[in-house]
């Protein structure tokens, strides 16, 4: 089955690159930057990855995010992702990033975007990995933060496929975010968000009514709710599921209890992703691996898996076509 999951072409579209950021790259980058990091080595740093919930993480996540300064950086650490994803078979991949991270700091949203994108441009070249850029909103941030970080982003409209929602779930609600929501399709973007990963099912309700989206990054929690599963099962509504992530921050216990194998039977269109990687203990192979063998799926299923990626790209349908 490894070998399998080896050699199966993927398309990864939950991506976090802030959260692709290796520990060993992470202390390379601080100290061409001069910036300290309050960990004594890489391990002393990865023994510091241990989550109960969604903000243990993202209080570490923001702080690994500081060290990055220059357009080097950003290009370095996406660079480094692509090289794992080609190693991991991915053909296609749709990476968020989080401006308001970086702009937040001082750093420029231009540099930010342009190192990402140069080294998107190269892993078209030199792997012929093709990807997407979504532009991620932080959802603990307030609306008019939101707003300006899309008035930031229309130089860059050409550039960015969708935007998205992440960051602390809980009381942060869809709706927050309607308005930023609606002037970002006037605009011509596709919408996801992150929603029923720790929040309740009412969230995912709300980002497909008030947000409009096209794919529900997460979805966990949908289950409780009969009426939404057959809405999502009936719409086809992509969900980007990443076992590793719910595993690390507890929203499921166990990798036996996650309910991706259910949701297949129940005919949802579920993909299977990373997220973070670097914090989470594996990139796009791990984690199908990790469902593989603890939910005992088969070929199909993961053949399945892997064609449902491709089928809920954002990618034109002759350019979908290569893949299926
Ligand atoms: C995230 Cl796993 C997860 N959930 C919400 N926001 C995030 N940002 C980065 N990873
Ligand atoms: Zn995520």
């Amino acid at each position: 089955m490894e070998q399998f999951i080896k050699n199966l072409p993927k398309a990864e579209l939950h991506l976090h690159i802030e959260g692709s950021f290796e520990p060993e790259l992470m202390f390379k980058i601080a100290e061409r930057n001069q910036v300290k990091i309050p960990f004594s080595s890489v391990e002393d740093l990865r023994n510091a990855y241990q989550f109960s919930k969604l903000q243990d993480f993202l209080d570490i996540y923001y702080a690994g995010a500081n060290v990055l300064q220059t357009r080097q950086d950003f290009y370095d650490l996406t660079w480094a992702y692509l090289q794992k994803a080609h190693e991991n078979k991915i053909l296609h991949t749709e990476i968020f990033f989080d401006p308001q991270t970086h702009t937040s700091r001082g750093v420029p949203f231009q540099l930010v975007i342009e190192g990402i994108i140069d080294a998107l441009n190269n892993g078209r070249k030199e792997f012929g990995v093709s990807s997407k850029l979504i532009m991620s909103f932080l959802r603990h941030l307030s609306e008019e933060s939101a707003f300006e970080t899309l008035n930031e982003a229309l130089p860059y409209r050409d550039k960015i496929v969708a935007v998205g929602l992440d960051s602390s779930e809980k009381g942060n609600p869809p709706e927050k975010f309607e308005r930023v929501f609606d002037k970002a399709r006037e605009l011509g973007f596709l919408t996801v968000a992150h929603a029923g990963e720790e929040g309740p099912s009412e969230y995912v309700w709300g980002a497909l009514h008030d947000l409009n989206v096209s794919r529900i990054d997460h979805g966990n929690r949908s289950l409780e709710d009969n009426d939404l599963v057959a809405l999502l099962s009936d719409e086809q509504v992509p969900l980007t599921i990443c076992p590793l992530s719910n595993l690390k921050l507890q929203v499921v216990k166990d990798m036996g209890e996650h309910p991706l194998k259910l949701m297949l039977d129940k005919g949802l269109k579920v993909t299977v992703n990373s997220d973070d990687p670097a914090y989470f203990g594996g990139y796009v192979n791990e984690n199908y691996l990790a469902v593989t063998k603890a939910l005992q799926l088969n070929k199909d299923h993961l053949y399945r898996l892997a064609r449902n990626s491709f089928e809920s790209a954002f990618l034109l349908p002759e350019e979908k076509q290569r893949y299926l």
